[in-house]
């Protein structure tokens, strides 16, 4: 490899079929093109030192081509990496780049991907469209549940719970993201009981039911358990992207089951919660939509949880949008043939938060609470009731106050539940 001092930054290279990452960087004792030059050789070809080697390795060396204040571009060929594999992406592009005393902090804000690479993946398999037909849903976001208490129910109040919240108006109850197959609640027996209760909520209400069972486990396991999903008839199951691992989101689409693929995000914000280090919920939805998973947490921008609306409504356009434009810390994308991904919104929700989700993320959208469901005083089913009354008010730009004269749970809701 030459020596040649920044031999790794070109600001006249123009990307063209390249994999482009947005960074944030904070330089340690240096300037910033001689950490960018550092961050690009240590993600690509490069080391610390001069090492023997073939001249053609230069050819796939990343190159820096923008540096704007503390914000990065970096290109990368895509010839640098097996295109259809996950993990090895992001052992260049996140890998020990984290770690690296040239930068103070390093944060890796977006990834934007050629065309050549997006080939190589399957995407999901139903996305927006896919499961509005699916759901038989089509003009409004869909109820969405966590059956709570989040761990220790047994299998037949879990059941009964989600029961309860398909009658009460929910599309969809989900497992929450610790619950696998506990001694107290086998995953085997849950699922047939809840499908059967999805089955029976189904024929009464006219409405279709979905239940996203999580079958994060070991791979062998979790392929087992999504088989016995299918053989059952699921519509969905569940995985625990980051938790899980990538290879394995990875080994779950590729086993392309009938069903679509819900994807939680816990541990994300041991990557992305620092504004200065990691890695951002972009990069990891980005991962998320072209492995191929069909809905996706986003946040709230007002719930239990981190996260400011402006960054959320970005990020959902990212995994709603065929194309979306460059922003201050997105990057341009055009999703060739990969479809659009659900958002889901969850954390703290309860019906007082609808209209100012539904405003700001719209229709196309998972509204999915927990304890502002199953904590309602009049119980679960009264407290989805008083959820899809909070849709239907806002899609009606009814006033929830004004609405929940007539609504009674919803009145209720709005009683306990005051910001
Ligand atoms: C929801 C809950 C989910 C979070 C995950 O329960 O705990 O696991 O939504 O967060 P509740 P995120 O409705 O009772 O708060 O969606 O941000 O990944
Ligand atoms: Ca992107």
């Amino acid at each position: 490899m030459k020596e040649k001092k920044l031999y790794f930054v070109n600001l006249k290279y123009k990307p063209k079929n390249d994999l482009v990452c947005l960074f944030k960087i904070s330089p340690n004792k240096m300037s910033m093109a001689e950490a960018a030059n550092t961050v690009a050789l240590e993600s690509s070809v490069g080391t610390w030192t001069k090492v023997s080697g073939q001249e053609y390795v230069e050819k796939l060396r990343a190159k820096v081509f923008s540096i704007k204040g503390n914000y990065v571009k970096i290109a990368y060929p895509e010839a640098l990496f097996e295109r259809d594999n996950v993990p090895n992406i992001l052992s260049s592009i996140a890998g020990n780049i984290f770690g690296m005393k040239a930068v103070k902090t390093i944060r890796l804000e977006d990834a934007s991907f050629p065309k050549s690479i997006l080939n190589g993946f399957k995407g999901p398999k139903y996305g927006i469209g896919g499961i509005r037909k699916m759901m038989r849903v089509s003009n409004r976001p869909l109820v969405g549940t966590i059956i709570k208490p989040k761990i220790g129910l047994n299998t037949e109040h879990h059941s009964e719970s989600a029961y309860e919240s398909w009658i009460g108006g929910c599309d969809i109850v989900k497992d929450d993201e610790n619950l696998a197959s506990q001694k107290f609640n086998m995953f085997e027996n849950r699922l047939t009981k809840t499908l059967e209760m999805a089955d029976k909520a189904e024929s009464e209400t006219g409405e279709r039911k979905g239940y996203f069972v999580n079958v994060t486990a070991e791979t062998k396991e979790m392929i087992k358990r999504a088989q016995l999903v299918e053989n059952q008839g699921g519509k969905f199951v569940m995985i625990d992207i980051l938790t899980a691992g990538w290879a394995a989101v990875q080994t779950l689409r590729e086993a392309n089951f009938k069903m679509a693929i819900h994807a939680h995000r816990a541990m994300h914000a041991a990557l992305d919660r620092n504004p200065e280090h990691g890695m951002a919920m972009m990069v990891i939805a980005d991962f998320a939509r072209v492995i191929g998973v069909d809905t996706l947490h986003i946040g709230t921008g007002i719930g239990k949880l981190e996260g400011d609306i402006k960054t959320i409504k970005e990020l959902q356009e990212e995994i709603e949008k065929m194309k979306v434009a460059e922003t201050k810390k997105r990057l341009a994308q055009k999703w060739a043939n990969i479809k659009p991904v659900l958002g889901v919104s969850s954390g703290g929700l309860h019906p007082r938060y609808v209209p100012f989700l539904i405003k700001n993320l719209g229709k196309d959208l998972v509204i999915q609470a927990g304890g502002g469901i199953h904590g309602h005083p009049f119980g679960t089913e009264a407290g989805a009731r008083a959820m899809r009354q909070a849709v239907d008010a806002s899609l009606n730009k009814i006033p929830l106050e004004e609405y929940a004269k007539t609504h009674v749970e919803l009145e209720e809701a709005l009683r306990v539940w005051r910001k």
